[in-house]
C-alpha cells in the first residue's frame, strides 16, 4: 500500500486490548504461540498503512510515554521521521531502575515478541534501521527471553532485511545491557553509555529526535508505551480510544507494592480511581490503617486517605500535585516508618546522583543530611531550621539540574512535608 493509504484495521474484543493478555498464558519463548494470539498482525497492519499512516494512527490513538513523563509518542515519532541526518535510531528504554516500578519486567520476560514486534514497527514508522534495547543489568531472565525473542524472529524473516517480505524495509535489534546506575535510565545518559562514555546526561535542548544516538535523530521510548503499539495498531485507534479517559487513553500497568496485601503488576483502564486499584491489591494487612500512598515514585508525591478517589490519569495526578510517574502505587500503613521511608528516598538520590551538575551533587547530600538530622531528633543549631534548608536546597535543585533525577529529587519529601506534615518536630 502507499505511504498513507486508508487504514485496514479491525475492530477486536476487548481481552484482545489487553497488554497482559499473554504474560503466564503463552509461552514466550516460542514465536508460534505469538502469532496464534495474534502477533504479527500489527506490523502486517503497519506496512499497509506506511509509515505516516502509522504515525497517524499512533498520534491519534493518544498514547502517551509511560515511563514517567507523558510525552505524546506520535509527536516524537514524527519529530524523527521528518529529520533529514541518516540513519535514524528507536532506543527502548528498558533499564527499569525507578524505586517500586516493576512493570517493563513483567512485558520483557512475559510477551518478549510482543516487544520486538512493537519495536519494529516504531523502526519502520521512523525510519530506523536499528534499534537498541537498554535493559537493566539486573534483569538477566529478561535478557535471555527477549535475545531468544530477536534470534527466532530474524531466523523467522521479522527482523532483518525485507522484512514480512516488504521490500526495501530492514530492521534489526541490539540489546545493551546497563550496570546499575540509575542515571542510565535518563535517554541522554543512556546514549552516552551506548556510545561508551560514562553514563552522565546531556543538556536538552538538542533533543533526541534532532541529535540523539551517535548524533543522529533517536526515538527513546518506554517498554510499556511500545507494547501499547500493536494493541493500536491491531484494533484502530477509535476502539483503544474506548479504553481510558479522553484524555489519557488506554490501558495503564500499576506496581502495587508497600502495606498492600497482594503485591504486583495490575492492568486497569486510565480513570479507574486509587482506591479500586488498592481494593485490587487486596488493601492494607488486616487490622492497619492507611496513612499515605506514594504515587508515581521517587520523583511523585503522597496521597492521603481520604483522597483515594482520585483518578489515576495523567491529568487528574498533575491537579492533585503528583504524576503517575512509571506506575508506582506504593502503600503505607499506620505501622510503617514514614521518616525512616524518607530518609530511604534521600539517600537513594545521593547515591544515584550522576555528580555532573553542582545543584544536584550538593543538594543530593545536604537532602540527606537535613532528613537525617529531623529524623533522628537532632538540631542543625539552636537558630537554624532544617524544614528552610531542605525547601531551599529542593527549590535550587529543581531549578538548577541538568536533568530530571536532580529536578525531582525533592519530590516526594516536599510533598510528604505540606501534605502529610511529616518531618515536623512532632514527627522526629
Ligand atoms: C522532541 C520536544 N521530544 C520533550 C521528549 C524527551 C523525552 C520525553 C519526556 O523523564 C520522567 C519524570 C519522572 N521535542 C520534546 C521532546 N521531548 N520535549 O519527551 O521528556 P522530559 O524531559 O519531560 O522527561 P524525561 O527526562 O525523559 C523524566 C520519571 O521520568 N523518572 C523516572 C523514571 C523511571 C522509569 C523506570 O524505571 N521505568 O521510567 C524520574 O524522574 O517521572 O517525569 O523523551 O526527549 N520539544
Ligand atoms: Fe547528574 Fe544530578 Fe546533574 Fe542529573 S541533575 S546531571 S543526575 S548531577
Amino acid at each position: 500500500a502507499e505511504d498513507g493509504a486508508a487504514p485496514v484495521l479491525h475492530q477486536t474484543d476487548r481481552e484482545s486490548l489487553r497488554l497482559l493478555r499473554r504474560v503466564g498464558a503463552v509461552d514466550p519463548e516460542s514465536l508460534d504461540d505469538y502469532r496464534a494470539t495474534g502477533g504479527y498482525a500489527a506490523l502486517r497492519n503497519a506496512l499497509e498503512l506506511g509509515p505516516n499512516g502509522v504515525i497517524r494512527e499512533v498520534t491519534d490513538a493518544g498514547l502517551m510515554g509511560r515511563g514517567g513523563a507523558a510525552f505524546p509518542t506520535g509527536r516524537k515519532w514524527e519529530g524523527a521521521a521528518r529529520q533529514p541526518a541518516l540513519p535514524h535510531y528507536l532506543v527502548c528504554n528498558a533499564d527499569e531502575s525507578e524505586p517500586g516500578t516493576f512493570k517493563d519486567r513483567v512485558l520483557l520476560e512475559g510477551d518478549p515478541f510482543a516487544l520486538v514486534e512493537a519495536m519494529t514497527i516504531a523502526g519502520f514508522a521512523t525510519g530506523a534501521t536499528l534499534g537498541f534495547l537498554y535493559l537493566r543489568g539486573e534483569y538477566p531472565r529478561a535478557r535471555r527471553l527477549v535475545q531468544n525473542a530477536i534470534d527466532v524472529a530474524r531466523e523467522r524473516g521479522f527482523l532483518g532485511v525485507d522484512i514480512m517480505g516488504h521490500t526495501g524495509f530492514s530492521f534489526d535489534i541490539e540489546i545493551r545491557r546497563g550496570a546499575g546506575a540509575y542515571i542510565c535510565g535518563e535517554e541522554t545518559a543512556i546514549f552516552n553509555s551506548i556510545e561508551g562514555f560514562r553514563g552522565e546526561p546531556r543538556s536538552k535542548p538538542p533533543f533526541p529526535t534532532e541529535q540523539g544516538l551517535f548524533g543522529k535523530p533517536t526515538v527513546v521510548n518506554n517498554v510499556e508505551t511500545l507494547v501499547n503499539v500493536p494493541l493500536i495498531l491491531t484494533a484502530g485507534y477509535a476502539a483503544y480510544r474506548e479504553i481510558g479517559t479522553e484524555k489519557s487513553a488506554g490501558p495503564k500497568l500499576f506496581c502495587l507494592s508497600g502495606n498492600v496485601r497482594k503485591p504486583g503488576v495490575y492492568e486497569v483502564p486510565f480513570g479507574t480511581t486509587l482506591r479500586e486499584l488498592l481494593a485490587l491489591a487486596g488493601g492494607v494487612p488486616e487490622g492497619r490503617e492507611l496513612r499515605a500512598v506514594l504515587l508515581g515514585g521517587a520523583a511523585g508525591g503522597f496521597v492521603r486517605p481520604d483522597e483515594l478517589d482520585l483518578p489515576l490519569t495523567m491529568e487528574d495526578a498533575r491537579a492533585a500535585g503528583t504524576t503517575l510517574g512509571s506506575g508506582v502505587v506504593l502503600a503505607l500503613d499506620d505501622q510503617a516508618d514514614l521518616g525512616g521511608f524518607l530518609l530511604r528516598i534521600a539517600s537513594f538520590f545521593r547515591d544515584e546522583s550522576c555528580g555532573q551538575c553542582v545543584p544536584c551533587r550538593i543538594g543530593t547530600v545536604r537532602q540527606e543530611e537535613a532528613v537525617s538530622r529531623i529524623v533522628g531528633g537532632r538540631k542543625l543549631s539552636t537558630d537554624a531550621d532544617d524544614l528552610a534548608l531542605l525547601r531551599e536546597v529542593g527549590q535550587v535543585m529543581r531549578d538548577s539540574s541538568i536533568c530530571g533525577l536532580g529536578q525531582t529529587a525533592w519530590n516526594a519529601i516536599e510533598s510528604a512535608v505540606e501534605r502529610l506534615g511529616a518531618l515536623s518536630v512532632e514527627e522526629s
